[in-house]
C-alpha cells in the first residue's frame, strides 16, 4: 500500500497532533509558517521603537520601570519567534536581511507615531489587547515550536495590556487635560488597532489554507469582531468615546456593528508609505550596522574559546 505523506500530515492536524521540526510537512506549510512567524518576530522587534521613544520621558519611576520591562519583553518575544522560525530552516541572518531590505512585512500598527504619554496607555490597552486576541488562539496553532512560544508571549502580553489600561485609567481620572490626552490617543490608535487583524476575510488570500492547516484558528474578521466586543465596554468604563459614529450594539447579532475600515490607508501603510515606515526601517538597519563590531567581537571570542578547548584536548 502506498503511504501518502500529505494524508498522514493532514491526519495529524485533524487530530490535534502538533507538527514538530523533524516531521515531514508540505513545502507550502513550511513557507507559510516561516512567513507568518518571521513577520511576527519582526513586528515585536520593530514594535519596541514607538514605545522605546517614551522610556526617557515616562512621568515617574514606576511608569519608567514598567515601560522598560514591557519593551524588554518585546525583544524577548522577537527572539523566541526568530528561534521558532529557525527550526523551519531559515537562518536568522536571512530573516533580518528580508526585514532590512523591505521584503518581509511587519505589523502595520508600528508605523504610527507616539505623540504623547497617553499613547503608551493606548498602545498597551489597544495594541496589546488586539495582539492577545490574535495570539491566544496561536497557543493552539498546529506547529509545536510556534504554539509553545506563544504561551509565554501571551502571559506577558496580558501584563502589557493591563499596564496600558491602568495608564488610561489614571489619565481618565486625572485633570481635564489628562482626559483630553487619553481621548486624543484613543482617536488616533483605534482604527489602526482594528486594522491589525488584517484584511477582511473575503480579501485574505492566506486564510483558507492556514485555517485548514490550523495555523490560524479564527479568521481575521472573527478576531476583529471579538476585539471590538470586549473593548467597547472598557472604553465606556474609562468614559471615552470610540471614534466611530457607526458603532452600535446589534441585539440580533449579539455583536457591535462598526463603521467601514479605511483599507486604502491600511494598504498604503503595508506598502511602506505610512507616517513612520521609513523611520522605523532606518532605525532597524542602523542598529544592525552599528552592532557589527559587537557581533564581530562575540564571534572572535567564541572562536578563541573553541581553539583553546581544541588545543587543550590535543595536549591531554
Ligand atoms: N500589517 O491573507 P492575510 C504585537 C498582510 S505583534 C501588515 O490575512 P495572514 C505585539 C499579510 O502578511 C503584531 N501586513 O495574511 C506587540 C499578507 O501579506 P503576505 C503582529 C499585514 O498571514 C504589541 C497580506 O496582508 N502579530 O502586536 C497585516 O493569513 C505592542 C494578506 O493578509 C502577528 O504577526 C498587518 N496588520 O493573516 C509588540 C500575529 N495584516 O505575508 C509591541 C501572527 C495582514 O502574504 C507593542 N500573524 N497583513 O505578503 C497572524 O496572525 C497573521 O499573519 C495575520 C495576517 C492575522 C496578521
Amino acid at each position: 500500500m502506498e503511504i501518502n505523506l500529505e494524508d498522514i500530515f493532514q491526519n495529524k492536524i485533524d487530530n490535534e497532533v502538533k507538527i514538530e521540526p523533524r516531521d515531514w510537512m508540505p513545502e507550502k506549510y513550511r513557507k507559510t509558517l516561516i512567513r507568518q512567524i518571521s513577520q511576527h518576530a519582526h513586528s515585536e522587534i520593530v514594535g519596541m521603537l514607538p514605545e522605546g521613544n517614551w522610556i526617557t520621558r515616562a512621568p515617574n519611576l514606576r511608569r519608567k520601570v514598567a515601560l522598560l520591562a514591557k519593551v524588554q519583553d518585546e525583544a524577548g518575544h522577537g527572539l523566541y519567534l526568530y528561534s521558532a522560525a529557525e527550526t523551519l530552516g531559515m537562518t536568522r541572518d536571512e530573516m533580518y536581511n528580508e526585514l532590512h531590505t523591505g521584503k518581509a512585512k511587519y505589523s502595520s500598527i508600528f508605523n504610527y507615531p507616539t505623540l504623547s504619554w497617553a499613547d503608551m496607555g493606548a498602545i498597551g490597552w489597544l495594541v496589546d489587547g488586539a495582539a492577545i486576541m490574535n495570539q491566544v488562539p496561536l497557543c493552539r496553532t498546529s506547529y509545536g515550536p510556534y504554539a509553545r512560544a506563544m504561551v509565554r508571549v501571551c502571559k506577558e502580553e496580558s501584563f502589557h495590556q493591563r499596564q496600558g489600561y491602568e495608564i488610561m485609567m489614571s489619565l481618565c481620572n486625572g485633570t481635564p487635560e489628562q482626559k483630553t490626552m487619553a481621548q486624543d490617543a484613543l482617536n488616533r490608535w483605534w482604527w489602526p488597532s482594528i486594522m491589525m487583524f488584517g484584511p477582511n476575510d473575503d480579501n485574505s488570500p492566506n486564510s483558507a489554507q492556514s485555517m485548514k492547516w490550523k495555523i490560524k484558528r479564527f479568521s481575521n474578521d472573527e478576531l476583529r469582531q471579538k476585539f471590538i466586543d470586549v473593548t467597547i465596554p472598557q472604553a465606556e468604563l474609562l468614559g471615552l468615546t470610540v471614534p466611530d459614529k457607526d458603532l452600535k450594539w446589534n441585539e440580533a447579532r449579539g455583536h457591535y456593528d462598526f463603521g467601514i475600515i479605511n483599507w486604502d490607508e491600511f494598504n498604503n501603510v503595508v506598502a511602506g508609505n505610512g507616517p513612520c515606515n521609513k523611520q522605523r526601517l532606518k532605525a532597524r538597519v542602523d542598529a544592525w550596522n552599528n552592532g557589527e563590531w559587537v557581533r564581530d567581537a562575540a564571534n572572535a571570542y567564541a572562536q578563541k574559546r573553541k581553539n583553546r578547548v581544541k588545543s587543550g584536548q590535543q595536549a591531554a
